[in-house]
Parts: C-alpha cells; structure tokens; sequence
C-alpha cells in the first residue's frame, strides 16, 4: 500500500513537469513558479482516496492479473485528474464557504498574496485535466468517454454546489426549508458523483466496459457517496480540526447539514426556538449554543446508529451485484471510509 501510494505521488511530479512545460503557454520563471507552488499546496495533500480508488478499482476489474507499467501509469493519470477535479472544487469551495483552513494549512485563498487569484487557479486546475487527459488519452478507444464523463460530473458537482449555497442565502435564512430529501438531493449532487461514481467509472472506461451497463453501479455509489457526505457534516461539527485539517464552518454558514435536519426531526418546541435563534449566525456563542443543542439531543448517537444501518444497507445491495469483481470494488470503497475519522 504505501508502495502503491509512492507509485502514486511518482506520476503525480511527472503530470506536473509535463503541464509546466505545456507548448501552449510559453512560461516564464514567475509563472511556471506559480503554477508550481499552486498545485503542489492544493493538489497532492490530502488523504488520496479517490485517486487511490481508481488504481485499486481497476485491478480487482483486472482479477488480480498483474498490470502492465502502462496501465500502471495510466490508472494513476486518471486517478490525479479526480484529485485534481477535487482540488479544484476545494479552492473555490473554501472561498464560497468563508472557510480558514484545508488539509491542515490555510486555506489557499488565505494567503495575503494569493486572495481571489485562488479563483483563477480553480479555473487553472480546471483546465489541467483537460491537459492531461488530451496528453495521454487522446488515443484510447474510450477517450470521449472519458471527456463526457468529467463533463457530466463537474456539471452534477457545480449544479449541487449551487444548491447547497441557495439554501443559505441571506435574508431567506429559514430552517423550516430543511428536510432530509433537501439534503439528500444536495448532497447527491455536490459530493457523491465527484467523489464516489468517478473514481469506479474511470476504471470501468480503462477496463473497456460501456458505462451505461453500469447503472446499477451507479446507483450503489452515489448511496455511498451520501453516507460520506453526512460523515462529513457530522465531522464539521464532531470532528478533531487537528485529525480533519479544517475547522468546521456550517453552523456560522446556515449550511442544511444532515445534523441541523436530524436536530430538527428530534426536538421540542423549546429546543426548535433555541435552534431558529442560534443557526446561522458568525457569533461564536451563537456557534457554542447550537453544539450544547446537538449534544442535549444525542446527535452523536442518532449518527452512530445511521452509520452502522447505512453500512448493513451497503453491504446487502453490494451482495446483490452479480458481478464478484465488481463487488470487490465496491467492498474496498466502502472499507475505506466506513467509521472514518477524517
Ligand atoms: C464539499 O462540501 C463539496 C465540494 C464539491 C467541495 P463541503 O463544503 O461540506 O466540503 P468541506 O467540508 O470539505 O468544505
Ligand atoms: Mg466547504
Ligand atoms: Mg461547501
Ligand atoms: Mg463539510
């Protein structure tokens, strides 16, 4: 595993050499130094799992057979276009959530001589994947696939995105909005495509399959991609900022978290008042006084007894798949974040 991991971070210099010498921007020092220092603090520093994922996706497709450094390569390449579509989505992200820190760091748009440059970047991280995939994809059989399916996902990610900051716009700050099908449809869109369906569906292309034989695949992956997505609310909240590298900012944003509509479920009227007065506000005793209400209404047991049902309900749907292989694929997913701590 670690080897795999150093394989990894291997082909992420050679994709990074490689757009810093792109002949279709001539560089100079200060440019090809920026670019440089932009990705390696937004790209590579996070847990990989979703890059990881598509390396790990393709060899079970393989059956164990073993594979060639080609394909070694090439599962990796597609593997930091996710990281990359993720990093992307991150700075433009933390930016829109009015967030402090990211992988244990400042946030990138944080830092006094980056500011909103951090929005050009996103673009720039953007348009590397493009790069990358034209670089070494263009001949592959399944290429327009590959093009079609980052289109469709980034579409699904920006259009959740959109959502998710809708529903907290100011002067219509109104909790009686919130339900667990609204939170559901957002996280849906903002998270599970991107971060669940992308990572298989690349390994299902290099495998040479037609993703629409795989809806049902589909299907599973964006249910897990919502149990991630809640892990994430509850960790915004729950979490060690030290262990997840951030520090929480959904109760200050007005975020419809799965922990505001399960608090909303559970509670009396009394508790309900306390929560319309507290939700949404940048005052930090504001902040305190939703935490005590979550902690008075148990929301750390409500989420422990959701995410063991989530994991028996994902395990029987997997054991459900014809498919042996595929089910290895969707087992070792779903290992890798079940009871995640960060
Ligand atoms: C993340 O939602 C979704 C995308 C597309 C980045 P979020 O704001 O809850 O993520 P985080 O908690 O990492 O800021
Ligand atoms: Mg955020
Ligand atoms: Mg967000
Ligand atoms: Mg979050």
């Amino acid at each position: 595993m670690a080897d795999l991991k150093s394989t990894f971070l291997k082909v992420y210099s050679d994709l990074k050499s490689e757009l810093l010498q792109d002949p279709s921007f001539e560089f100079t020092d200060d440019s090809r130094e920026w670019v440089e220092r932009m990705l390696n603090y937004n790209v590579p520093g996070g847990k990989l799992n979703r890059g990881l994922s598509v390396i790990d996706s393709y060899k079970l497709l393989k059956e164990g057979k073993e594979l060639s450094e080609e394909e070694l390569f090439l599962a990796s390449a597609l593997g930091w276009c996710v990281e990359w579509l993720q990093a992307y989505f991150l700075v433009l992200d933390d930016i829109m959530d009015n967030s402090h820190t990211r992988r244990g760091q400042p946030c990138w748009f944080r830092l006094p001589k980056v500011g909103l440059i951090a929005v050009n970047d996103g673009i720039l991280l953007r348009n590397h994947i493009g790069r990358i995939l034209r670089k070494h994809f263009r001949g592959k059989p399944y290429y327009v696939d590959l093009l079609d399916l980052f289109n469709e996902v980034e579409f699904q990610t920006a259009s959740g995105q959109m959502i998710d900051l809708i529903t907290t716009l100011e002067g219509e700050k109104d909790l009686s909005k919130y339900s667990l099908s609204k939170h559901r449809r957002i996280v849906q869109y903002k998270t599970a495509y991107y971060s669940f369906y992308l990572p298989v569906a690349c390994a299902l292309l290099m495998s040479g399959e037609n993703l629409e034989n795989h809806i049902d695949v589909k299907n599973i992956l964006v249910d897990m991609g919502i149990y991630f997505q809640v892990q994430d609310d509850y960790l915004d909240c729950f979490g060690a900022p030290e262990t997840i590298g951030k520090i929480g900012t959904d109760i200050e944003d007005f975020k419809c978290s799965w922990l505001v509509v399960k608090a909303l479920e559970v509670c009396n009227e009394d508790q309900k008042k306390a929560l319309y007065e507290n939700y949404g506000k940048p005052d930090p005793s504001n902040v305190a006084n939703v935490k005590a209400l979550y902690n008075e209404l148990n929301l750390e047991g409500v989420f422990a007894d959701f995410e063991s049902k989530s994991y028996e309900k994902l395990i029987t749907s997997i054991e459900a798949h014809p498919s042996k292989p595929v089910q290895a694929v969707l087992k070792s997913f779903l290992a890798k974040i079940y009871k995640r701590q960060k």
